[in-house]
């Protein structure tokens, strides 16, 4: 899959999506991702990308030109266009599950100000969000949709991950987990864990995982 970014921060990717599992998904060839400066699309002196909102009121508007610019040049015909936006569709793992059958995303980082509406109109096919918070501006929303949809890829997590990864698809939260020693500072794992029958473990785990979620998550439960 290719992935390019378009941002006004080109610096805050580095660092995050060169490590770990999107990393080897980068080396491996399974994930092409390109981070691109909206300020290399302008052509004035002082590489503008803003301009005050027509109607007045606070901030600046990022300018449709550079965008235009951008998009032109690095969409084509099968690319999916997403913003990132605090008014967007809510991120999830069923939108990660549907990126990551993409060929090519473009996502595009809006800053804290608005984006001129004709980008939206003309260019985007999705207005995303990562949830009920205010950021400072959408970089760190595009490196998490570039996490959750690169581990999707076929052949991009060790099959040890891919398959841990399904009790997480069965719509509770994860069972609690211990390893050695068996006891810590006066705490013991569960007995049944040490001594306890493969079809034991599986039930205590189930069980835990339901009260777990009943009393964090009981929304995943409706
Ligand atoms: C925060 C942009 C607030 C716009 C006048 C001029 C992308 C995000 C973002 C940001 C506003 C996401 C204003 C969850 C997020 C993002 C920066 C509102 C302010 N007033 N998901 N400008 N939370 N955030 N406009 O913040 O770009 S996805």
């Amino acid at each position: 899959m290719k992935i390019d970014v378009l941002t006004l921060f080109p610096a805050m990717f580095t660092g995050p999506l060169d490590e770990s599992i999107v990393k080897r998904a980068r080396t491996k060839g399974l994930l092409d991702l390109t981070i691109v400066n909206l300020r290399d699309y302008t052509h004035d002196r002082h590489k503008t990308v803003d301009d005050r909102p027509f109607g007045g009121g606070p901030g600046m508007v990022l300018k449709p030109e550079p965008i235009f610019e951008a998009v032109e040049k690095l969409a084509t015909d099968g690319t999916r266009v997403l913003l990132m936006s605090p008014s967007g569709r809510k991120f999830d793992q069923a939108l990660a599950r549907e990126l990551a059958q993409e060929k090519h995303l473009l996502l595009i980082s809006g800053s804290y100000e608005g984006v001129d509406e004709r980008v939206i109109e003309m260019l985007v096919d999705d207005e995303v969000s990562i949830g009920d918070f205010v950021l400072t501006n959408g970089a760190l929303p595009a490196m998490l949709i570039v996490d959750a949809v690169t581990r999707l890829l076929p052949g991009a997590l060790g099959d040890d991950a891919s398959s841990a990864d399904e009790s997480f698809s069965h719509g509770l939260l994860e069972y609690p987990h211990y390893t050695r020693p068996a006891e810590f500072r006066g705490r013991k794992v569960p007995e049944i864990l040490l001594n306890g029958h493969h079809a034991e473990i599986e039930k205590w785990r189930k069980e835990q995982a339901k009260v777990r979620t009943r009393t964090r998550r009981p929304d995943l439960l409706k």
